[in-house]
């Protein structure tokens, strides 16, 4: 990791100008490792930008970017359109597949590349002149703030309550992927400043999306002996609506392993599955064309009904194939 990071910053000063991206729909785990790595990179002197996000449905991140801007920060953002190769680098965050990209249009627009991310690899990985990619590390946020650590920079303390709800968000309030760095991490975060308060505030929800995900939770199917599905059948939405669910049933002593599937907007169907006791649910979710990490992933479905996909979900799970 270390040889990456001095790679990284070696690639930083050797560029005149910065794009960073993340994932479409982007998480505060992504985005809000962005907004950060832009600040150390202006300390740097170098021009940075980050590609404007299309699609803002995340209300944490929302509700993060909002309380930037009320306390005058200015987020870097550049639409796609006019973006364009100036001896340009392209730092890419939080996902290392080309069709998960904000924006496939910037990455055909700057060869210069490197790639930071902590997901499983299941497709073909962008190609870039360097990567970090380790899925044993919880959340983007963790890898940033190593090299934040290494490289000994500081940032004003609100970049690190924005970095402790990005890690409280991709954990699942410490429940995935985490380890004692986790909680190191965690702790530098506290220790330089991060507001526990204001980040819990990001993470508020409103009683009624709660109370909504709970009328689904009612009424989920047991596939098998601790295997349960929860479908969203009266009404389009979104793959974050699904994970939450599927976040939400792991809670229970009864769940071990948990889905969550719907139909967004566009037709697609997303499946979204959650699982402890050693159960790999990425796998599973490959099946469908998905990923993810070991014991959180998902897919996005586009060739079959919500029907197909669930009879298809109990085939696997009521097989031997768990
Ligand atoms: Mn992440």
């Amino acid at each position: 990791m270390i040889d990456f990071f001095e790679k990284l910053s070696e690639e930083i000063k050797n560029h005149d100008e910065i794009i960073l991206m993340t994932h479409s729909t982007p998480d505060l785990d992504g985005l809000g490792s962005a907004i950060v790595l832009s600040e150390v990179i202006k300390q740097y002197g170098k021009e940075c930008y980050i590609v404007a996000p299309k699609n803002l449905i995340n209300k944490t991140l929302n509700k993060a970017l909002n309380y930037l801007s009320e306390n005058g920060m200015i987020l870097p953002f550049k639409y796609e359109k006019i973006i364009s190769d100036n001896n340009s680098l392209l730092i890419i965050l939080d996902v290392h597949e080309s069709k998960l990209l904000e924006s496939e249009e910037v990455l055909s627009k700057i060869k210069d590349r490197c790639v930071i991310d902590h997901h499983l690899t299941i497709n073909k990985k962008i190609e870039s002149k360097y990567e970090f990619i380790d899925d044993n590390m919880s959340s983007t946020v963790e890898i940033l703030c190593t090299y934040l650590k290494y490289k000994d920079v500081k940032v004003d303390s609100i970049y690190y309550t924005l970095l402790l709800a990005g890690l409280y968000q991709d954990t699942n309030y410490f429940t995935l992927k985490t380890t004692s760095d986790t909680f190191l991490v965690a702790s530098y975060l506290i220790k330089m400043g991060a507001d526990n308060k204001v980040e819990h505030d990001f993470l508020k929800e409103s009683m009624e999306s709660a109370i909504a995900r709970y009328e689904y939770i009612k009424k989920c199917d047991k596939l098998n002996d601790n295997v349960y599905l929860c479908v969203i059948d009266d009404r389009t939405c979104s793959n974050i609506t699904v994970a939450k669910i599927a976040d939400e049933m792991l809670k229970f002593e009864e769940v071990n392993l948990a889905f969550a599937v719907g139909v967004k907007e566009n037709g697609q169907i997303v499946l979204s599955g959650r699982s402890c006791d050693n159960i790999d649910v990425c796998s599973i979710m490959k099946k469908f064309g998905g990923g993810g990490h070991f014991g959180a992933a998902a897919a996005s479905i586009s060739d079959n009904t919500i029907d197909e996909v669930i009879d298809k979900l109990k085939n696997i799970v009521r097989g031997n194939e768990l």
